[in-house]
């Protein structure tokens, strides 16, 4: 997040080479898969990380991710030196920025390249257990994120903008990265967290630099309210936030309590709230209320932009009369479109286009409603095996996987989600070991090693919340882990669903009691 993590970006869009940026709480491996994907011919890293006060070694995780091997198509790894302390360099192969820019021109002339030259690939989680690379163009993405900095950001050039997403993120690709400056905004960028020094933090930085559009997610929202409330010296109150004119929320769907103490609290029941729904698929904002224009309701997103044809449909692709709950399509393109998956415009053509719906309906993988009084979308939540953790993508089936690649304790994992009061939802992993179930401090222990293995595998945000052993999974005749059963058990619900399919039904009271 720091300034040399934009211009890097910016630095490879001006010489037309793609870029594909990963979060840096990626495990090793996470990047050495994506890097191998992409087939990347240079990693930008730095030395270190600071992340709450402390040093985070991002070079010493590319270290490892190369050496897990079969990135040999990396011919350079450039290190932007952010603190003191050094770090492993490999000669012949490692720069430092100073290295590199001794002796260069402080001119770079532009590369044209066409509207459709792929500016970035950004993977994502979907329904299986491989991320996707997320395509997107040059011409159409730049023009929606700037026209969507005017439309859902009323941006004027008084503003001061701060969206607080990691450009890990395609929030932080549109609305740090490229909408700011393709708009000439004025921008915030923080390299901090919310909670440090103190979870006052975002309240004294809207204070300092005046900030006059505030863009966060529900979740960051929720930590705030819970630190405010513990402690009066964080609160909002404590800070001068009048320069605000514009809220937005963005990630998951925001819970009206939430939006309420975002509006009095932080907006001093002036800011009108924008609840912006997209993905990393459409690039930028495609349902969102224009602020001082709409109409606002708690916890929905209310209409489309100009030109998304956003719709509800049932599972044939036919239109649903509002008030019914359906599956969320768009049904013709927009400018800052997914492109394609990189590498696979199969997978492509079945994840977003639905032979059954048609084959011509984007489908956006969620489930919503529109109100019967003025057509407001709400946006229900994911319809697929994709779960929103603190605003993070994650997929069971990667998730799931991970699990499985312990193969000297793991038999089988199934991973589902659970609402959370903080997180929106919490990952929960039902494990069958290749040993006697496990009970008090030994179930402990093995939940912590698999823990510590996922966040490994993949990173520390995919470390399930909640484990739970059990001798089976439940199962059908066919032999399909029936998941709705394992969302009601892991809510901590009476399983009130049709078991008659299933084969191993004494398995439920294990799992139950297991909760
Ligand atoms: C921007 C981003 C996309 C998923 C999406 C939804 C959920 C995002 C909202 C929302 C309700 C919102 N890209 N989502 N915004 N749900 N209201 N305003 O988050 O690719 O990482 O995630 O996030 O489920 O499909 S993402």
């Amino acid at each position: 997040m720091t300034l040399e993590g934009v211009i890097a970006m910016q630095a490879c869009a001006r010489i037309g080479a793609t870029h594909s940026v990963v979060f840096g709480g990626f495990s090793a491996k996470a990047l050495q898969e994506r890097i191998i994907d992409a087939g990347a011919v240079a990693v930008i890293t730095t030395n270190y990380q600071m992340r709450g006060g402390k040093e985070l070694p991002l070079k010493a995780i590319v270290d490892e991710g190369l050496a897990l091997g079969g990135c040999e198509s990396i011919r350079t790894v450039l290190v932007y030196q952010r603190t003191a302390t050094a770090c492993n360099m490999v000669a012949g192969r490692d720069k430092t920025f100073a290295e590199a820019l001794a002796g260069q021109s402080t001119e770079c002339a532009p590369v044209s390249v066409g509207a459709e030259h792929p500016l970035f690939v950004l993977y994502t989680s979907g329904s299986t257990g491989k991320p996707k690379g997320v395509q997107h163009c040059t011409g159409g993405y730049l023009l929606w994120a700037k026209l969507t900095m005017d439309w859902a950001f009323d941006l004027k050039p008084t503003d001061v903008f701060w969206c607080t997403a990691d450009i890990g993120w395609i929030t932080g690709h549109t609305y740090v990265a490229y909408g700011p400056l393709a708009a000439g905004a004025t921008q915030i960028i923080f390299e901090g967290v919310p909670t440090f020094p103190n979870a006052g933090r975002f309240w004294q930085m809207i204070e300092r630099h005046k900030c006059t559009i505030f863009y966060t997610a529900p979740t960051a929202i929720r930590s705030l309210i819970k630190a405010a409330e513990a402690d009066a010296k964080v609160h909002p109150a404590r800070s001068d936030l009048s320069s605000l004119r514009i809220l937005g929320s963005v990630g998951e769907p925001i819970n009206p309590e939430a939006w309420m103490w975002y509006y009095k609290n932080v907006g001093g029941e002036r800011c009108p709230i924008v609840d912006t729904f997209w993905q990393t698929e459409t690039g930028g904002i495609v349902i969102t209320p224009l602020p001082g224009a709409t109409p606002l309701v708690p916890g929905s997103c209310t209409l489309p932009l100009p030109g998304i044809m956003a719709a509800i449909v049932d599972e044939t692709g036919k239109d649903l009369p509002n008030g019914s709950g359906g599956i969320l399509v768009i049904k013709r393109p927009w400018p800052s479109m997914i492109r394609t998956i990189w590498n696979d415009a199969e997978r492509f053509k079945t994840s977003y286009f639905p032979e059954e719906m048609g084959g011509k309906l984007y489908l956006a993988g969620d489930g919503a409603v529109r109100s019967e009084d003025r057509g407001y979308f709400r946006i229900t939540g994911r319809i697929d095996d994709v779960l929103n953790v603190s605003g993070h993508r994650m997929g069971t089936m990667e998730i799931e996987s991970a699990l499985a690649a312990k193969t000297d304790l793991v038999a089988e994992a199934a991973v589902v989600g659970r609402p959370d009061d903080l997180t929106g939802e919490a990952i929960c992993a039902f494990v069958v070991l290749k040993r006697p179930l496990p009970t008090g401090d030994e179930a402990k222990r093995i939940a912590k090693e698999l823990r510590d293995w996922v966040a490994k595998e993949i990173g520390p945000i995919a470390k399930p919340k909640d484990i739970r052993f059990a001798e089976n999974l439940p199962k059908t005749r066919s032999g399909k882990i029936m998941r709705r059963l394992l969302r009601s058990i892991a809510k901590g619900e009476a399983v009130t669903q049709d078991t008659s399919t299933l084969e191993n039904p004494a398995i439920l009271d294990q799992l139950g009691q297991a909760y």
